[in-house]
């Protein structure tokens, strides 16, 4: 059979546009050479639903061996008793965890979509906001840091099943034991979804979760570096409390409710190429550079932070604590000194000048999600690409002047330049020629 050419080069055309281009997308990163290789193997073949040792097909023994060790590495990762390293997706290890917890119906409580929530933690959109009745806390609007206040008052008055912390969109590192305090006066769980921290709560660089909430979930492909992908945690495995029992009636550790509920609750075969990959990425997480590029992340994203804020951008919360910060567009007049620019004009520009970030709703948005008052912008991709606190002053003042001149194609394309040359500094998978 011949190459399949239409489809190889459009995967070298974006090899091409990775490499070119400012990636600040948030929850983006380059994963190293090994962690792709995992994924391009022979693993892919294998059917392997049930979990190692308790498989429903044959030939199992390889992928088994590779499993455990994933789920080996990333317990050491976060001092866990119990990890499921099958989730295809953060969303999926959410949906699991609301089968293994809760009766549809039951009451939820997370940060609203948006104020920087995540659609799994209860959006009307959304499987999670659908099926489960969605209470929401949000962010102070003064001070744009999580309004506890309102979390306890909302736990207390509806008294949650299942009280949710984590976000997509929030700067700030959060209170966990102040949450677990709330989540025990009303009687309810808690599931921190670490999707974006997760991998500067792996190297002790934010708070960590573990001991005070009760099951964690992550994507595997943004702070962590690996491939795309979700896990679920325990540090400390616990008898459900609601009594929630298993299809056969019996009831059993929240750690065998949470396998019941990867598979056969709602997957079925795992993909063991991308648990082969995730195993790698566990590897290079324990190794000690990986420390250090925790560390150049929170570096970087202060250095940006202060950076949009002496050019004159609203950060919401006033700065970053983590790899990402969201920011007002609203106070940034144009050059007319009055127009202000939209989340979407922001992004749409950006993007022709090969500077990638997405368009974010800030806290009490006026305009709706598909515009935005705002952008998100985060640092982890562009750290990977070797890139320091000095680095991110060029990269501010590159999208001021994108977003200054947005009616000028001629500013936007000598600033396309710009970025392909700046670029060219930080090499991308040169081994892929
Ligand atoms: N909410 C997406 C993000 O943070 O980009 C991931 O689900």
């Amino acid at each position: 059979m011949q190459k399949d050419t239409l489809v190889f080069d459009l995967i070298n055309k974006e090899l091409e546009r990775q490499r070119n281009g400012i990636e600040l997308i948030a929850s983006e990163n380059f994963t190293s050479l090994s962690v792709m290789k995992a994924m391009g193997t022979v693993a892919t073949n294998k059917y392997a639903e049930g979990y190692p040792g308790k498989r429903y097909y044959g030939g199992c023994e390889v992928v088994d061996e590779i499993e455990n060790l994933a789920i080996d590495r990333v317990k050491k990762i976060f001092s866990a008793s119990w990890a499921n390293v099958q989730p295809h997706s953060g969303a999926q290890a959410n949906t699991a965890v609301f089968l293994a917890c809760l009766k549809p119906g039951d009451k939820i409580l997370g940060l609203d979509l948006s104020m920087g929530g995540h659609l799994t933690h209860g959006s009307p959109a959304n499987f999670s906001g659908k099926y489960y009745q969605a209470h929401f806390y949000g962010v102070k609007k003064e001070t744009g840091l999580v309004d506890y206040e309102h979390m306890e008052e909302t736990a207390r008055r509806e008294k949650p099943k299942m009280i949710i912390c984590g976000a997509s969109a929030y700067s700030r590192d959060w209170d966990y034991q102040r949450i677990r305090a709330i989540a025990d006066e009303v009687g309810a769980l808690v599931l921190a979804d670490i999707a974006h921290p997760a991998g500067l709560i792996a190297t002790g660089l934010l708070n960590d979760p573990f001991d005070h909430c009760h099951i964690i979930t992550s994507t595997t492909h943004k702070t962590l570096r690996g491939p795309r992908g979700g896990i679920i945690l325990l540090r400390h495995d616990f008898e459900n409390p609601f009594g929630i029992k298993d299809p056969k009636g019996k009831t059993r550790m929240m750690s065998s409710l949470l396998d019941l509920a990867v598979f056969p609750g709602m997957q079925g075969g795992p993909l063991e190429h991308v648990i082969a990959a995730k195993a790698v990425a566990f590897g290079e997480i324990l190794d000690d550079s990986f420390k250090v590029y925790g560390k150049q992340v929170i570096a970087n994203a202060q250095a940006m932070a202060k950076s949009f804020t002496d050019r004159g951008y609203q950060l919401i919360s006033g700065g970053t604590d983590n790899h990402l910060m969201l920011i007002d567009l609203r106070s940034k007049k144009l050059r007319d000194g009055q127009s202000v620019l939209t989340g979407k004009k922001a992004q749409e520009t950006l993007d022709k000048a090969h500077i990638t970030l997405n368009k974010n709703a800030v806290p009490f948005d006026d305009k709706s999600p598909f515009v935005t008052s705002g952008v998100r912008v985060g640092v982890p991709a562009v750290t990977t690409r070797g890139m320091k606190e000095e680095h991110m002053e060029t990269i501010v003042s590159l999208i001021d002047k994108v977003l200054m001149n947005t009616d000028d194609e001629t500013v936007i394309a000598s600033v396309k330049n710009e970025v392909q040359e700046f670029m060219q500094q930080f090499p991308l998978y040169p081994e892929l020629g």
